[in-house]
């Protein structure tokens, strides 16, 4: 039903925005406290294999998909997955990528980079992990009649879409890591996915392991990654 309230913008229906606002004090202490909490994020490595209802994961991705997109085009597939045999053909494939990456692909510097981080060419958590969120970016649409229509900013749009993911998934108590096999072919075979989907991120999805452990790294403070200009 049209909203009473809609007017006319260059001939398009737009309706009355609302947002709650806050006092400057409030804003403060609401922008800190945000803060500190994603602060508490981690890229997690330590999976338990405890389920995670299909529920939670749903509510994940819808509000992944809240996110700005060129042209509103929502240029994104998530594909989640808990079926056994699918994690563990997925992790065979990722392995066989990661051993070639690892082995050849990748430069001495880009693993002595990586060192600190304890990430190897085993990925157990890609079965061990109750779901995987594969997300699949789409580089156009394809009409009713086989026209194809090239989507915009599409790497933009899906990296922020998967930034609220990890957000949401954060917020729901539970823990991910953006898994980047290369290439990432095999996914689109595995999941049976068309051909305007390309693979853009594989993010396992669970509890942490009791105990997890992370590596004991620094983010940048805010001078060393922000310049304000007043
Ligand atoms: N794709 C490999 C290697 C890897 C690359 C980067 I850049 C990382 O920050 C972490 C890992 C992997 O997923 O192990």
């Amino acid at each position: 039903m049209k909203s009473p309230n809609s007017v006319k913008i260059n001939g398009f229906d737009h309706i009355p925005y609302h947002l709650d606002t806050f006092s400057e004090e409030e804003l403060i202490v609401k922008s800190k406290s945000f803060y500190e909490w994603l602060d508490k994020r981690r890229s997690v490595r330590d999976f338990s294999d405890k389920k995670v209802p299909k529920e939670v994961i749903e509510n994940i991705i819808k509000s992944a998909s809240t996110a700005p997109s060129g042209a509103h085009k929502q240029p994104w597939t998530f594909c989640a997955i808990s079926n056994a045999e699918l994690k563990t053909q997925i992790r065979k494939e990722a392995e066989i990528e990661e051993k070639e990456s690892y082995e050849s692909r990748m430069s001495e510097r880009w693993k002595k980079d990586l060192a600190p981080l304890g990430t190897d060419m085993n990925k157990p958590f890609l079965e061990i992990a109750p779901w995987l969120i594969v997300v699949f970016k789409k580089a156009y649409e394809v009409n009713s009649i086989g026209g194809k229509h090239t989507n915009y900013y599409v790497n933009e749009s899906v990296g922020i879409a998967c930034g609220m993911l990890i957000s949401a998934i954060h917020n729901a108590g539970l823990v991910t890591l953006t898994h980047t096999p290369s290439p990432m072919k095999f996914l689109t075979k595995i999941l049976d996915r068309p051909g305007n989907e390309r693979p853009f991120l594989l993010l396992p999805v669970g509890y942490p392991k009791v105990p997890a452990y992370v590596p004991d790294i620094k983010r940048k403070a805010l001078n060393e990654m922000s310049s304000f200009y007043e």
